[in-house]
Formats: C-alpha cells, sequence, structure tokens
C-alpha cells in the first residue's frame, strides 16, 4: 500500500495506460481524480475497476489542449478529494504520419494535446500544490520517443522530449516547495494509441524481435513504475526520467 492516503490526478484515464495508472495507484491505496475526454464509455469501465478496489473515484471531462481544462480539473478534484498529492500528465496522442505530407492540422493537434496541455495541467496542479504547503509529486508520460526517433512520429517525438523537459525544469522550479518532478519513458506498449501500427504483423514482429524482454509491453508494466514514482520510496527523486521498455533503448547489437 504505497500511496495510501494520497489523492493521485490522472489525465487521459479512459484506457491504456491512464487507466492501469489509476488502477494501480487505487490499488496502492490512493484516491484518484480521473480526466477523460469523448470515451464516456471506457471512463466508465475505468470507474467501475477503481470501485471494485474499494476506493475513492471522481470524473472531469475535458480536452486537454483547452487552457481551461487544466483549472477545472485541479479545483474539482482537490474540492472533492480534499487535495492533491500526485498529478500524472498521461494524455496524449500519436497519429503516425509520413513526415513529408502531414498535414499541418495533425502537427498542430498533437502539439496542442501532448505538449500544450501538458504544461497547462501541470501548472494547474502545481499551483494547488504549492498552495496546499505540504509537496507533491508531477509525473508525466513521456516517451522512449524522447530519446529516439521514428520516420512516422516526427509530429509526435518532439512533444514526449517536450514533457521530458518540461519535467526537468519543474523540477528546479519546484524543488523549493517540495514538488517532486519527474518523466517516465515507456517503450512500445500495446494500447490503442498503437493497434493500427502493430497490426502490421512485419512491424509488431520486428519491434518483438528488439526487445531484450522478448515482448511488447502492457499498460500495467508503465503504472507499477508511475506509483514508485508517486510514492514516499521515491522521496529524493527528482528531474529523473525512468525508461520501462524491457530494454529496447539499449539495444544496439
Ligand atoms: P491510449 O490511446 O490507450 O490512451 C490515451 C488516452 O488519452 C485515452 O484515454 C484518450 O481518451 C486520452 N486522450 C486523448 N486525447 C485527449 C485529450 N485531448 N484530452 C484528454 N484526454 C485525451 O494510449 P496510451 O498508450 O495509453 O497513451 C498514454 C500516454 O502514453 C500518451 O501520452 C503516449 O504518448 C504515452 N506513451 C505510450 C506508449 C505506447 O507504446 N503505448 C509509449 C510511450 C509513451
Ligand atoms: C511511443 C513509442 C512507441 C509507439 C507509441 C505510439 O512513444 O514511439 O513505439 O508505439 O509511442
Amino acid at each position: 500500500m504505497l500511496l495510501e492516503g494520497k489523492n493521485v490526478l490522472i489525465t487521459g484515464a479512459s484506457r491504456g495506460i491512464g487507466r492501469a495508472t489509476a488502477i494501480e495507484c487505487a490499488r496502492h491505496g490512493a484516491d484518484v481524480a480521473l480526466n477523460w475526454f469523448k470515451d464516456r464509455e471506457g471512463m466508465e469501465e475505468t470507474l467501475a475497476e477503481v470501485a471494485r478496489l474499494g476506493r475513492h473515484a471522481v470524473e472531469v471531462e475535458g480536452d486537454v489542449a483547452r487552457p481551461e481544462s487544466a483549472e477545472r480539473f485541479v479545483s474539482a478534484a482537490a474540492a472533492a478529494l480534499g487535495g492533491v498529492d500526485v498529478f500524472v500528465s498521461n494524455a496524449g496522442i500519436c497519429p503516425f504520419h509520413a513526415f513529408l505530407d502531414t498535414p499541418l492540422e495533425v502537427f498542430e493537434r498533437t502539439m496542442a494535446v501532448n505538449l500544450h496541455g501538458a504544461y497547462y495541467m501541470t501548472q494547474a496542479a502545481a499551483r494547488q500544490m504549492k498552495q496546499q504547503g505540504t509537496g507533491g509529486a508531477l509525473i508525466a508520460i513521456s516517451s522512449i520517443s524522447a530519446l529516439v526517433g521514428g520516420g512516422m512520429q516526427a509530429h509526435y517525438t518532439p512533444t514526449k522530449a517536450g514533457v521530458h523537459s518540461l519535467m526537468q525544469s519543474c523540477a528546479i522550479a519546484l524543488g523549493p516547495y517540495g514538488i517532486r518532478c519527474n518523466s517516465v519513458m515507456p517503450g512500445t506498449i500495446a494500447t490503442d494509441i498503437n493497434r493500427e501500427d502493430l497490426a502490421d504483423p512485419a512491424k509488431r514482429a520486428y519491434m518483438e524481435k528488439r526487445i531484450p524482454l522478448g515482448r511488447l509491453g502492457e499498460a500495467r508494466d508503465v503504472a507499477g513504475c508511475v506509483v514508485f514514482l508517486a510514492s514516499d520510496l521515491a522521496r529524493y527523486v527528482t528531474g529523473a526520467s525512468v525508461l520501462v521498455d524491457g530494454g529496447l533503448f539499449v539495444n544496439l547489437q
């Protein structure tokens, strides 16, 4: 029970890594506030899973790309749960597309959701934590793609480098308030974000072959690392990043 008594906020919690994180946090004794967008059905499933674990969950609808969603989410969560201890910036999209003809709107939307959204949300959560005066933990779901490229991801990888950089700067800005800021860098985790991409058997086999642990990741593989960074076990960890990739990044030869 690493998170007993803590309130954890998670964006994009209706499926995938966000849902797994909500469940793992609840399993460790946390109450959760969950942001979702255009996916009520998925959100209902996440809420049911948290309820099965006997923890309290509140949901707040909102597009993270809109600045006003951040203040709304954080204030609703703080009011319902009584405060904010941990904030996980997870919501993200990755519309795979060749670089040379990526439509402007695909680039702009990816930046707006993944990077601008993470910034607005992180800032709102940090303001709340500072006001509470009891410290806290901010965790961004970055990616192995913050460190290496992807030919069909030139609009996406800079957003993941961006949120990692955001956590580094926030670690400095917020250290004096006892707020720790870290990023998690998942490798290739089988979720809906890459379902279509990995439906190509050759691509899937290629990715699997590159991973020393011999399999794609599962959402809960990432959630465990988030729980650690959120917990007091990580009390002296800030400005760090943790790869959760089955060894993919280091596998040169
Ligand atoms: P997913 O598609 O299963 O989940 C994404 C979640 O974000 C969904 O709940 C979706 O509704 C939500 N979302 C999308 N746009 C939103 C918006 N504008 N406002 C609020 N919520 C929104 O994908 P996932 O794999 O769980 O991705 C979660 C995060 O993990 C993303 O930031 C992604 O970049 C990152 N990541 C994923 C992988 C991977 O291999 N799956 C690897 C590295 C990083
Ligand atoms: C990740 C990484 C994975 C990809 C997902 C969509 O950041 O690039 O390989 O499948 O994004």
